[in-house]
C-alpha cells in the first residue's frame, strides 16, 4: 500500500488524472479507496462556530468577515460549558469529531487563547477527536494546543498560489503553509484543503492538489468545500459549482492523498442523496453533520442518518485516521 503514496506529483500527472472521462475517474477513485480504508465508513465530524464574526481579514467568500454587510449573528468567544454541552449532543448524533471554529485572523497569546485551550481539554476527555481552525499559529501555540489534547488542526490553503491573491489579499499563500508547517512540527494532524466554485480554473484546482499532495506528509483530512454564495461577500452571485465538476474534484484528490480522508464538506445543503451517494463512491469519507456549518445551513442529523442507512454507510470511531506514513521520494 505504501507504493501508492506519492509525494513528487507533476501538474501534468494530476491533470491526466482529473480530465479522464467522468465515470473512468470514479471508478478508479472508489478502486483505491477500497484499498486504502474500510468502504462503507465515513467519519462524522461537527462544527461548533466558538467565536463568530468581526474577523479582520477580507477572504472574498467569507460572510465572518468584518468588512463585508452579512446578516450573521456576530458572537464573542463562547463558554467553555455552552461548548461541551453542544459537544455532548453532537456525540449522541454520531459524531467522532468537533471542530472548533474561531472567526480570527491569527491566535493571540490571552485569555481567549487559554478559554480555548480548556474547551479542547473538555472536549477531548470526552472520548472525542478535537479539531480547531483558529487562523495562523505559531509552533508554540500549536504546541500548547497540542499538549491540551487537540488532535487535528484545520488550516485551508483554499485555492492554488497563483488564484489566492484574487480571493484574499489580507495574508499570503505562504502564511498559510507556515501554520500547517507549525501545525505539523507540534504532532496535530492536518486538516487542509479548499474551496471551489469562486471563478477558478480547473488549473488552480489541479495546483491547489499539487500543493497539498506533494507536501511531505499528506494533511490526514483534506475538505473539498463547494463555495456557499452569501449574500453581502464579494462571491455573493457565484453560480453553483456544477456537480460533476466537484466529483472530478473529490475523486482526484482521493487519487492522489491515497489514504487522506477526504471530507465531502460545505455545499452539502440542497444536494440529492444520489448526488452525495456519487462523491462517497468518487472516494469522500467524511462529512460534516448537524444542521449549521459555521454560519451557513448544512442538512441536520436525522436526515443523514436516514442518508447512512439507505446508502449502507456507517459513521466511523474516533481515533483511527492518524497516518504512519513513509515517505518514499
Ligand atoms: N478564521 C480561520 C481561517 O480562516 O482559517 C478559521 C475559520 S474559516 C471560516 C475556515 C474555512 O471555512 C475557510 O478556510 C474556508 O475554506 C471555509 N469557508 C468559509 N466560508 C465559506 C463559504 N462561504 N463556502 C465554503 N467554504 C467556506
Ligand atoms: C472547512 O473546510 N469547512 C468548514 C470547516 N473547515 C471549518 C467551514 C465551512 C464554512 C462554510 C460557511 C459558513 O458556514 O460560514
Ligand atoms: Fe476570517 Fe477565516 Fe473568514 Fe477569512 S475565512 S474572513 S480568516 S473567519
Amino acid at each position: 500500500m505504501e507504493g501508492l503514496l506519492k509525494h513528487n506529483w507533476t501538474e501534468e500527472e494530476i491533470e491526466n488524472i482529473y480530465n479522464q472521462p467522468l465515470l473512468e475517474l470514479v471508478f478508479e477513485a472508489a478502486t483505491v479507496h477500497r484499498k486504502c480504508h474500510p468502504s462503507r465508513e465515513v467519519q462524522v465530524s461537527s462544527l461548533i462556530s466558538i467565536k463568530t464574526g468581526g474577523c479582520p481579514e477580507d477572504c472574498a467568500y467569507c460572510p465572518q468577515a468584518a468588512r463585508y454587510h452579512t446578516d450573521i449573528k456576530v458572537h464573542k468567544l463562547m463558554e467553555v460549558d455552552e461548548v461541551k454541552a453542544q459537544a455532548e449532543s453532537a456525540k449522541a448524533g454520531g459524531a467522532s469529531r468537533m471542530c472548533l471554529g474561531a472567526a480570527w485572523r491569527e491566535v493571540r497569546d490571552n485569555k481567549d487563547f487559554d478559554k480555548v485551550l480548556e474547551m479542547v481539554k473538555t472536549v477531548s476527555e470526552m472520548d472525542m477527536e478535537v479539531c480547531c481552525t483558529l487562523g495562523m499559529v505559531s509552533e508554540m501555540q500549536a504546541k500548547k494546543l497540542a499538549d491540551a489534547g487537540l488532535y487535528a488542526y484545520n488550516h485551508n490553503i483554499d485555492t492554488s498560489e497563483a488564484f489566492y491573491e484574487d480571493i484574499i489579499t489580507t495574508r499570503e499563500y505562504d502564511d498559510r503553509l507556515r501554520t500547517i508547517d507549525n501545525v505539523r512540527k507540534a504532532n496535530i494532524t492536518v486538516c487542509s484543503g479548499g474551496i471551489i466554485g469562486m471563478g477558478e480554473s480547473a488549473k488552480d484546482r489541479i495546483g491547489m492538489l499539487k500543493t497539498l499532495a506533494n507536501m511531505d506528509v499528506h494533511p490526514e483530512s483534506v475538505p473539498i468545500n463547494a463555495l456557499v454564495p452569501v449574500e453581502g461577500t464579494p462571491l455573493a452571485e457565484q453560480p453553483r459549482i456544477a456537480f460533476h465538476e466537484l466529483v472530478r474534484m473529490i475523486a482526484t484528490a482521493r487519487l492522489v492523498m491515497p489514504k487522506s480522508m477526504v471530507r465531502l464538506s460545505a455545499g452539502r445543503e440542497g444536494m440529492s442523496l444520489s448526488e452525495q451517494a456519487m462523491c462517497f463512491m468518487a472516494g469522500a469519507n467524511s462529512i460534516f453533520a448537524g444542521d449549521k456549518l459555521l454560519t451557513t445551513p448544512n442538512p441536520d442529523f436525522n436526515d443523514d442518518r436516514e442518508m447512512f442507512d439507505i446508502l449502507g454507510l456507517v459513521p466511523s470511531e474516533a481515533f483511527q485516521h492518524r497516518q504512519e506514513e513513509v515517505v518514499n521520494e
